[in-house]
């Protein structure tokens, strides 16, 4: 007990002490969040959204949480967990269409919004295009709130039970493929959660996880499968009726009364062991913990409460933190940001890249390729003939190449006695047509 007082009162300041070795944890948005946060999501193009219970979705660009809402609806005022989530369309760079999950007056609903054409931070005023509006609950105690699109292109939300559809697809939502209830698909996908608060979705594996928060005396994470049913109210954690699915995984009260938020890792941030792995948190224990990919529960971080968790695209992982289980009304939420500062600053998250500055209008380019290669492709209009050596992190030269005349690419394939580490380090030295030699060093990042 005295540890954890002990590491509560350091995390402001001193938060590595809480965190794995080499690990470091900041306020990203201090300020602003003051109406409930619930949920958050990175947009693919890197600004988080902030679902909060008074019916705002806030927007966080860079690090600066913008002044005016990006959408505003009248959710159901009574209930706690009125706004529950929000998703972007897989084609959202294209057709602007956001979904949001939230309690309308007794139902919850799915809405589609879009994007205004001429302010992409704000939704067009009167877009809300109601998808679904029956059977995804909203009458009890407990609202549910994991929602997101599978690696599938469908959309899933789990309250009462998981519904499953195809928005594209409006109106006809109901994928064939759903189970059958009286002869015919229905969007009802799976079911016995309790309050199936927050989850997530492998964009790797397509494996689809809900959490689903306790009653009695467990808290779960469910992998999800068409028709099954995850035993609440009949069966807390694993039990032995076969009618019911058991937890993927799950713990005791003793150790955590309410798991919020959940973020499948394949960041480039935070090293090769935690790739593929699901981070989750505990509300009331304030802990966040990883399940590895051969399923152990490792400690990650200890002592301040935790509503939702996302992996942003520069590959850190982001926390929303709130005062507390239960919080006060309305509660403040401030965003954290966790990295690892022991890697090299500014790695890609996903592929294999390198800065290109110096090159001028027409850089040289860096691709990952061919297994665990990179490709290095001059521009057309630069260079004819150069050279580029690659070095491992301890300075040994493991590759020269060259590029004759007329090529423009040269591909390095990682040699097995490369094994110093997965950063390497390039010189990349190039002869113009006219002027002297240009001269440009750089780093990338191999994926295993
Ligand atoms: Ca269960």
């Amino acid at each position: 007990m005295i540890l954890r007082i002990a590491c509560m009162i350091l995390f402001t300041t001193v938060s590595s002490w809480c965190l794995p070795a080499g690990f470091e944890e900041t306020v990203w948005v201090a300020n602003g969040l003051d109406q409930s946060p619930m949920s958050m999501t990175f947009a693919p193009d890197g600004r988080l959204f902030v679902v909060q219970a008074d019916g705002t979705v806030r927007i966080v660009k860079e690090g600066k949480l913008l002044p005016a809402p990006f959408l505003q609806v009248q959710p159901y005022a009574s209930h706690r967990e009125r706004m529950l989530g929000l998703a972007f369309d897989p084609k959202f760079a294209e057709n602007g269409f956001v979904y949001l999950l939230y309690q309308k007056n007794a139902p919850n609903r799915i809405s589609r919004f879009t994007v205004s054409k001429t302010n992409e931070n704000v939704c067009d005023p009167g877009s809300e295009k109601v998808i679904l509006e029956s059977g995804i609950g909203g009458g009890g105690g407990h609202n549910g709130g994991a929602f997101g699109f599978g690696k599938d292109g469908m959309l899933y939300a789990a309250a009462e039970h998981m519904v499953r559809i195809n928005p594209a697809a409006y109106p006809d939502i109901i994928p064939k493929d759903n189970p059958q209830v009286d002869g015919a698909p229905s969007a009802a996908w799976a079911s016995g959660f309790r309050e199936p608060f927050s989850g997530a979705m492998d964009t790797v594996t397509g494996a689809i996880v809900v959490n689903d928060v306790g009653e009695g005396g467990k808290e779960e994470a469910n992998l999800i499968h068409k028709g099954a049913n995850y035993g609440y109210p009949t069966c807390e954690g694993s039990c032995a009726n076969p009618k019911f699915t058991n937890p993927w995984f799950e713990y005791p009260h003793s150790e955590g009364r309410c798991i919020a938020g959940g973020a499948f890792y394949y960041g480039g941030q935070f090293g090769a062991e935690y790739r593929g792995n699901y981070f989750f948190g505990d509300e009331a224990e304030g802990w966040i913990r990883r399940r590895t990919s051969d399923g152990r529960i490792q400690d990650f971080s200890t002592g301040k409460s935790v509503i939702d968790l996302d992996v942003g695209p520069d590959g850190n992982l982001y926390a929303l933190r709130i005062p507390g289980e239960p919080p006060p009304n309305p509660w403040k939420g401030t965003i954290t940001r966790i990295r690892n500062t022991t890697a090299p600053a500014s790695l890609p998250s996903q592929h294999a890249s390198g800065d290109q500055e110096g090159l001028g209008p027409d850089p040289v380019s860096l691709r990952s390729c061919c297994g665990e290669g990179i490709r290095f492709r001059l521009g057309k209009n630069t260079p004819l003939t150069g050279s580029i050596r690659i070095y491992d992190r301890l300075g040994h030269q493991v590759w020269i190449g060259e590029s004759g005349r007329g090529g423009n690419t040269l591909e390095w394939r990682r040699p097995a006695q490369a094994s110093a580490g997965r950063v390497f380090f390039y010189v990349l030295r190039v002869l113009p047509m006219q002027g002297a030699a240009i001269e440009k060093r750089g780093r990338f990042l191999l994926q295993p």
